[in-house]
C-alpha cells in the first residue's frame, strides 16, 4: 500500500499576524489611516506600500530565522510602519523604551543580541558601538522626522512584497519586563499570541467596521510597550478603523481630537490629567464611543469623577507583557455591566484562577495570586528557560505574581502585588533594579525602594538609603547619579538618608513599614 501523504494543492494558511492586519484595511485604499497631529496623512495604500518596501530591505539582508530587530525610536509613523515591516518579513521586533541610557541598552543588546539595531540620529555614536560590539551586523538610524538611514535605504525597494509565512507558534515579538532580581526579562510572543488576543479584544469592545460606521481610535501611547503597540494598534488595524496619531500625550491635544473620534485609550495618569482641564464636558465627548484604562490600577475617584463629568463609564482591563489582555470590564451591556474599581471578567478564551500559597484554589470572594492560561500567554522568556519553568506551575498556569479576588459573577478585582513592583504612570518600575544601582555608590550601606501613592502618577518610587559608617551621602547627589545612569520615569521622587532600616526577625526589610512612613512625604 502506498503510505505517502496526500500532497494538498492549498497553501497552507499564513498564521502572520501582518496577513490578519492587512486583510482588514479597508477596501477603499485611498482612504486616511493615520493622521498625525502635524497634519499628516497617511492612506491605507501607503502603510501597504511602505511596509513592503522597508520588509523587502530587512529581507535583502539575508538574516537568521527568528532575528531579533531592536528598535529605539521617537513615536512616529514611521516607527509604526518598521513594526509592521518586521511582522511582514517574519522577524522578531524588540522595541525599547527611549528613556533608557546606555547600561539599560548594553544590556538589552548583549542579552537578545539584535541582528538589526534601529535608533534616532542623535544617539547613533554611541549605540552603533554597543551594538557593532555586541555583533549585530547592521545599525539604521530612523528619526521622528521622516529622515534617516533606515527610509533612505527602504526607498530603493519595490512596493510588492509577498508576507513571509509563520506559524502561530513563530515569534512575533520580544517585549522586556523588569524583574524581580533586578535583571529585564523578554518576554517572548508569538503571532498566534498576539492574532489571538486582538481578534478577541475586537469582539469584546464591540469596535465597529467601517462597514458599521468605522471608530477611529486617538493614539496617545507611546509605542514600545504592549498598550500602545499592540492593544491600541491592532485593535485600530484588524478593525480598519484610522488612528489619530499623537507623538506625544497632550490632554488638551486629545480634548480637541475628540469630536472626530470614538475610542481612547490610557494608563490611569493621563485620565487624572484630562480631568484637570476644564474643557472635559459632556459635549466634547459627545462622539465617544468608549474609554479604556489599563496597565495600572485606576483608583474608583478617577472612575467616578468621569462617568460625573463625561457620564462614560470608563472601560477597565488588565493584561502583562507576558499574556497581552487577560480580563476586560464589558464593553456591551449583553455581556454585563462595566464595574468601577475591578478588571472585569476574564476575556473570552482565558482561564484565570486565584490561587493560595498552598497551590489551593480559594473560595469565591477570597484573595489569592492570579493565574492564567490561553492562547495570549506568552511562549517563555528569552534565554531563560528555568525561570519560565519557575513562573508556571505544573498544569500550565503563569502566575500573574498579581494578587486579587473573583466575586461571584465572575468579576476580578487586584487588591495587590506578590512581586515587589512598582507601577508610576503606567510604567514599571522594580526596587530591586534602583537598589542594585544605589548599593553601589560610593557610601552607601544599603538601600530599600519603594512606591509611595501620587496624585499623578498614582504611585512613585522613595529611596531610603543607610550609608556606610563614617560616610556622609546627600540624598540630591544620590538622585542625580540616578538620573545619569536609568530611564528617567525610574528615578524616585525623593531620596532619604537614615540611620537604620526597619527589619523583621528575619532581618528582613519591612518594606510596608517604609511606604506607611513615607506616604505623606510629598
Ligand atoms: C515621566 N516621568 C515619570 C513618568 N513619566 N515619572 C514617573 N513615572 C512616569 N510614568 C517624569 C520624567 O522623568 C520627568 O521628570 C517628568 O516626569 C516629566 O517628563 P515627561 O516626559 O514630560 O513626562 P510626560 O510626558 O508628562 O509623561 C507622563 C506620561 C508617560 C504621559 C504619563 O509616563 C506615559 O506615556 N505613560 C504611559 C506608559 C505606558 O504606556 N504604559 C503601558 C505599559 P524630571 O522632570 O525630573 O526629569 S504596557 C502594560 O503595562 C501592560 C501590559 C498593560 O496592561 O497595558
Ligand atoms: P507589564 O510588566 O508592563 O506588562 O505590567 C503588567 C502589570 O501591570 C500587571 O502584572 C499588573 O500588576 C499591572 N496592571 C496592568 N493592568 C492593570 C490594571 N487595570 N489594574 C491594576 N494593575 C494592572
Amino acid at each position: 500500500m502506498d503510505t505517502k501523504p496526500i500532497q494538498s494543492s492549498q497553501p497552507p494558511v499564513n498564521a502572520n499576524l501582518f496577513a490578519a492586519l492587512a486583510a482588514a484595511f479597508p477596501a477603499d485604499r485611498r482612504a486616511c489611516a493615520v493622521e498625525t497631529d502635524t497634519g499628516l496623512l497617511y492612506s491605507w495604500q501607503d502603510l501597504l506600500d511602505a511596509t513592503a518596501m522597508v520588509a523587502n530591505l530587512l529581507e535583502s539582508l539575508d538574516l537568521e530565522p527568528g532575528a531579533r530587530i531592536a528598535v529605539q525610536v521617537e513615536k512616529s509613523v514611521e516607527a509604526l510602519i518598521l513594526y509592521l515591516a518586521t511582522l511582514r518579513a517574519g522577524l522578531v521586533y524588540l522595541p525599547l523604551n527611549t528613556a533608557y541610557q546606555s547600561a539599560e541598552m548594553a544590556y538589552f543588546i548583549e542579552d537578545a543580541q539584535p541582528a538589526v539595531v534601529v535608533c534616532g540620529r542623535s544617539n547613533f555614536g554611541w549605540i552603533s558601538k554597543m551594538a557593532f560590539q555586541a555583533g549585530t551586523a547592521h545599525v539604521f538610524t530612523l528619526n521622528d522626522d521622516r529622515t534617516g538611514s533606515l527610509l533612505d535605504r527602504a526607498a530603493q525597494f519595490s512596493r510588492s512584497h509577498t508576507i513571509a509565512q509563520r506559524q502561530a507558534d513563530d515569534l512575533a515579538a520580544i517585549i522586556y519586563t523588569s524583574g524581580t532580581t533586578g535583571r529585564s526579562k523578554g518576554a517572548m510572543l508569538t503571532h498566534g499570541n498576539l492574532l489571538s488576543n486582538a481578534r478577541v479584544l475586537q469582539k469584546y469592545w464591540g469596535w465597529r467596521t467601517p462597514e458599521q460606521g468605522g471608530d477611529v481610535l486617538i493614539h496617545a501611547l507611546p509605542i514600545f510597550h504592549v498598550h500602545g503597540l499592540f492593544v491600541a494598534i491592532h485593535g485600530a488595524l484588524i478593525n480598519g478603523s484610522k488612528m489619530l496619531w499623537m507623538a506625544k500625550f497632550d490632554p488638551k491635544a486629545v480634548l480637541q481630537a475628540m469630536p472626530r473620534a470614538t475610542v481612547f485609550m490610557g494608563v490611569p495618569t493621563l485620565y487624572v490629567r484630562m480631568l484637570t482641564e476644564p474643557g472635559l464636558t459632556r459635549d466634547a465627548v459627545r462622539n465617544m464611543r468608549l474609554f479604556i484604562s489599563g496597565s495600572a490600577p485606576m483608583l474608583i475617584e478617577t472612575f467616578n469623577d468621569w462617568q460625573q463629568r463625561t457620564g462614560h463609564a470608563i472601560l477597565e482591563r488588565y493584561g502583562m507583557s507576558e499574556t497581552v489582555m487577560l480580563t476586560s470590564n464589558p464593553c456591551r451591556t449583553e455581556d454585563g455591566k462595566r464595574m468601577g474599581g475591578t478588571v472585569g471578567k476574564p476575556l473570552p478564551g482565558v482561564q484565570l484562577r486565584v490561587q493560595d500559597d498552598g497551590g489551593k484554589a480559594v473560595s469565591v470572594g477570597e484573595i489569592g495570586g492570579i493565574q492564567v492560561k490561553g492562547p495570549n500567554v506568552f511562549k517563555g522568556y528569552w534565554n531563560m528557560p528555568e525561570k519560565t519553568v519557575q513562573e508556571f506551575t505544573a498544569d500550565g498556569f503563569f502566575k500573574t505574581g498579581d494578587v486579587g479576588r473573583m466575586d461571584d459573577n465572575g468579576y476580578v478585582t487586584i487588591v495587590g502585588r506578590s512581586k515587589d513592583l512598582i507601577i508610576s504612570g503606567g510604567y514599571n518600575v522594580y526596587p530591586a533594579e534602583i537598589e542594585g544601582y544605589i548599593n553601589n555608590l560610593p557610601g552607601v550601606a544599603e538601600s530599600a525602594v519603594v512606591g509611595v501613592p501620587d496624585t499623578d502618577f498614582g504611585e512613585v518610587g522613595v529611596a531610603v538609603v543607610i550609608a556606610k559608617p563614617g560616610a556622609t551621602v546627600e540624598p540630591a547627589a544620590i538622585l542625580a547619579k540616578l538620573k545619569a545612569t536609568l530611564a528617567n520615569f525610574k528615578i524616585p521622587k525623593r531620596c532619604y538618608v537614615v540611620p537604620e532600616l526597619p527589619r523583621n526577625a528575619m532581618g528582613k526589610v519591612q518594606k510596608n513599614l517604609l511606604r506607611n512612613q513615607y506616604q505623606s512625604t510629598q
